[in-house]
């Protein structure tokens, strides 16, 4: 008689497959869940909750005036790019003042890809200076929304400080296409500065 299949057969890893965790971070509004429900091959994970009026005097919401939510622990998705790369996408708050939890987020994660929004830039300094000051590996994503300045590449990076071998790119965080295009930069990178063996 057949064994009956095991029920989770389905959902085991292939031993050919290597899974990455990646953090997908960036300020408050900058299109993290967005970006992760685009990417997703299996149903996103999001922790929203109604925005307050106490959040208004800490959260910068320039730019994002219609947003009634946000993401208050993580958002997370899964990815597959080729040569059976499988990438576990945290999305991460931005702001300091949740470090503990960021770093609890941040455990075991390969690298980040860090979106901005160029209408604020300014916003994007907390969480730069979070990766870089746990030495994770990042690309630069701008999430070009209609209303923002379309600043060149070399002025970005000069105004982000970034360096010369940090990928950046623009994404529109709402298409798959364009956002496997950012994480395929991040991923190139990784390889590149061997944080990932990818062969
Ligand atoms: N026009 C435009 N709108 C976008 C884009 N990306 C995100 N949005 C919208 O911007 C708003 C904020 O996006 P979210 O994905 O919630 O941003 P977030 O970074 O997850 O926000 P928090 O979790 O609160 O930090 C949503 O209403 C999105 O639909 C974009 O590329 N273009
Ligand atoms: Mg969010």
């Amino acid at each position: 008689m057949d064994s009956a299949p095991s029920v989770n057969a389905t959902y085991l890893a292939s031993a050919e497959q290597t899974l990455v965790k990646i953090l997908v971070a960036g300020p408050l509004g900058v299109g993290k869940t967005t970006m992760i429900d685009a990417l997703s091959e299996t149903v996103p994970l999001h922790t929203e909750e109604t925005m307050t009026q106490a959040s208004t005097s800490v959260d910068d919401l320039a730019g994002a005036r219609n947003k009634t939510t946000t993401t208050v622990a993580i958002d997370f998705g899964r990815r597959t790019l080729p040569g059976d790369l499988v990438l576990y996408l945290f999305g991460t708050p931005g702001q300091r003042r949740f470090r503990p939890l960021w770093e609890d987020i941040a455990h075991g994660a390969l690298g980040a890809l860090v979106l901005i929004d160029t209408r604020r830039l300014d916003a994007s300094f907390e969480v730069i200076d979070m990766i870089e000051e746990r030495g994770l590996p990042y690309a630069v994503a701008v999430n070009a929304f209609d209303d923002a300045p379309a600043h060149a590449h070399a002025v970005l990076r000069e105004h982000l400080d970034l360096a010369p071998e940090t990928p950046l790119v623009t994404c529109d965080a709402r298409d798959r296409v364009s956002s496997i295009d950012a994480l395929i930069a991040l991923v190139s990178h990784l390889v590149a500065h061997s944080a990932l063996d990818a062969s």
